[in-house]
């Protein structure tokens, strides 16, 4: 058996972005939130799929592409390329970048699309309603209204509607809604944060019309079989991108077998309806396994205000990674904002937490320890006295900060976690100043090596716990303490205690403060 056999699977998902537009920074927080717990998992011993990719088909991208005179593959082509761009500038560590245009996908929508029609929950009707191609949703009288500038809008979503009519298969979703609302009450965590799934237990509650999955007033799509007149609704074939990821048709594949059903699906609030209502739907109807879990975040605001290019505040994920330092952006979407809330930033938010979280108490605690231990120490990990109470509770508290994060993690609380950590960080700070090694130094030798290796030992588990958050700067830190191996940077050597005489590098600084940049 190799390594890999034994460990458990765990399949992970962001929603795949419409490539209509280039990446914001909406599209980065998901990536980053979901590549932080990717990486949590394989350092904690899981044998992780990570999938990210581009929804490509619909009337959005094709009205996109008309609009510059190109064809609705040029443009997905050209801004699916951008998203991989993104993925590779925010250090996303996927597994597999999906494309609902790659081949592999179109089989398996219409092998899901068959599966659902063999259940008898398909049939071909007529279709007449208020459509949104903002949301590529129809909406029904009451859900619109005609405002000041006499054009009608979706009361929710706020896009304009207009009045379509089309022949169109549809899914039997009113057939659901018992085993939807059997599945909300046996899983209770199958979509979270609750209030988020309060909302769409109460959608449910209050009854499921039939879903229109097929258009015929254009082509850019999946065909459907036996009908290429018809091509399937986009949002059909796009959630079944979570299937073609691991093999799906082929449901006796090796992928298939170990990753299906998926763990967790990370995606916005404006799509919980889709994912938590529409797709465990398609899956029971297709005989399929359902997902885990449908993990919901809120939206991220610019100071506040609602992103928009009308509005000239969309930022761009690399420019942002630029100006900070990518590490920094990674820890301050995460840090900043509890995971299923929504969130604002700003510039002085992010230095802020840049200079104290980082500079201040991590940073500067690393750099003043581990200059001391080279000046003093013989650059190595010294050689600890007996541990006092106070080293001690620092050393326990240290300790658990793996359960605590793991249960944080569990929920995607990364929010949760980095507090934490940083309260441990907090009270190493207070420990150093009150233990004051600079002073022991003259004093007592054995006293300043113990707390500097108690300091050192903080950092170390620390180091180990923060690289899915900030990779980089984190491997950073694991080399100035002597922990280059990668067996000593997973989860699985946090109880093993740093080794006195280990030889450490020169410490360079690794959180530097922000400056602003000259006028
Ligand atoms: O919805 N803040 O694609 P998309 C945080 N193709 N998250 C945001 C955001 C913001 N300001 N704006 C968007 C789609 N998002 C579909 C998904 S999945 C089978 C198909 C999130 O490009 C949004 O909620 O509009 C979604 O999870 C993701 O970015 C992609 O949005």
């Amino acid at each position: 058996m190799t390594s890999s056999d034994s460990q458990t699977p765990f399949y992970i998902t962001t929603a795949i972005s419409y490539p209509n537009g280039v990446p914001h920074i909406g599209h980065a927080y998901e990536a980053i939130a979901t590549d932080a717990m990717a990486r949590f998992k394989r350092l904690d011993g899981y044998d992780v799929f990570f999938m990210t990719g581009t929804d490509e088909h619909g009337l959005k991208m094709q009205q996109s592409a008309d609009k510059e005179g190109i064809t609705a593959k040029e443009l997905a082509d050209r801004n699916s390329a951008a998203f991989q761009q993104m993925s590779r500038d925010l250090n996303i560590s996927h597994d597999r970048f999906i494309r609902t245009t790659d081949k592999d996908h179109y089989a398996a929508a219409q092998a899901i699309w068959k599966r659902m029609e063999e259940k008898g929950d398909i049939y071909l009707s007529k279709y007449a309603g208020w459509y949104s191609v903002r949301d590529e949703a129809y909406y029904t009288d009451d859900e619109t209204e005609v405002r000041e500038d006499g054009i009608r809008y979706s009361k929710e979503t706020d896009t304009e509607v207009t009045w379509t009519e089309e022949e169109s298969y549809f899914f039997r979703l009113s057939a659901y809604q018992d085993k939807l609302l059997a599945l909300y009450e046996a899983q209770p965590t199958f979509a979270a944060p609750q209030s988020k799934f309060n909302e769409v237990i109460s959608f449910v509650k209050g009854g499921l019309e039939d879903l229109s999955i097929s258009r015929t007033t254009f082509d850019w799509g999946v065909p459907v079989p036996g009908n290429p007149e018809h091509v399937m609704y986009v949002w059909v074939d796009a959630l079944t991108n979570y299937l073609t990821g691991v093999g799906f048709p082929d449901t006796e594949s090796e992928s298939f077998q170990k990753y299906w059903p998926a763990d967790v699906h990370v995606i916005g609030k404006d799509i919980s309806r889709f994912h938590a209502i529409f797709w465990p739907a398609f899956l029971m109807s297709a005989d399929l396994e359902l997902p885990k879990r449908v993990m919901i975040h809120g939206f991220l605001h610019n100071k506040g205000v609602k992103m928009s290019k009308s509005l000239g505040n969309v930022v761009a994920p690399k420019e942002w990674a630029d100006q900070y330092g990518l590490d920094s952006v990674r820890f301050f979407l995460l840090r900043e904002v509890p995971f299923g809330g929504d969130g604002s930033y700003s510039h002085e938010a992010v230095v802020g937490r840049m200079n104290s979280d980082l500079a201040n108490n991590l940073g500067n605690l690393a750099q003043r320890s581990l200059s001391m231990v080279a000046k003093n120490c013989g650059a190595a990990v010294p050689q600890p006295g007996e541990f006092t109470d106070e080293d001690k509770a620092i050393l326990a508290a240290a300790g658990e900060l793996l359960e605590i994060s793991r249960k944080a993690y569990d929920v995607q609380d990364f929010h949760g976690a980095l507090e934490a950590t940083w309260k441990v960080l907090g009270d190493t700070n207070a420990y150093f100043a009150e233990q004051a090694p600079w002073v022991l130094r003259k004093t007592d030798v054995e006293r300043m090596n113990t707390v500097l290796y108690v300091t050192l030992e903080v950092l170390r588990i620390v180091a180990i716990l923060i690289q899915p958050v900030m990779p980089d700067s984190a491997a950073k830190l694991l080399t100035v303490l002597g922990q280059d191996d990668a067996a000593a940077r997973r989860f699985s050597a946090i109880g093993t205690p740093l080794v006195p005489g280990t030889p450490l590098p020169a410490p360079a600084p690794i959180f530097p403060k922000y400056e602003e940049p000259a006028e």
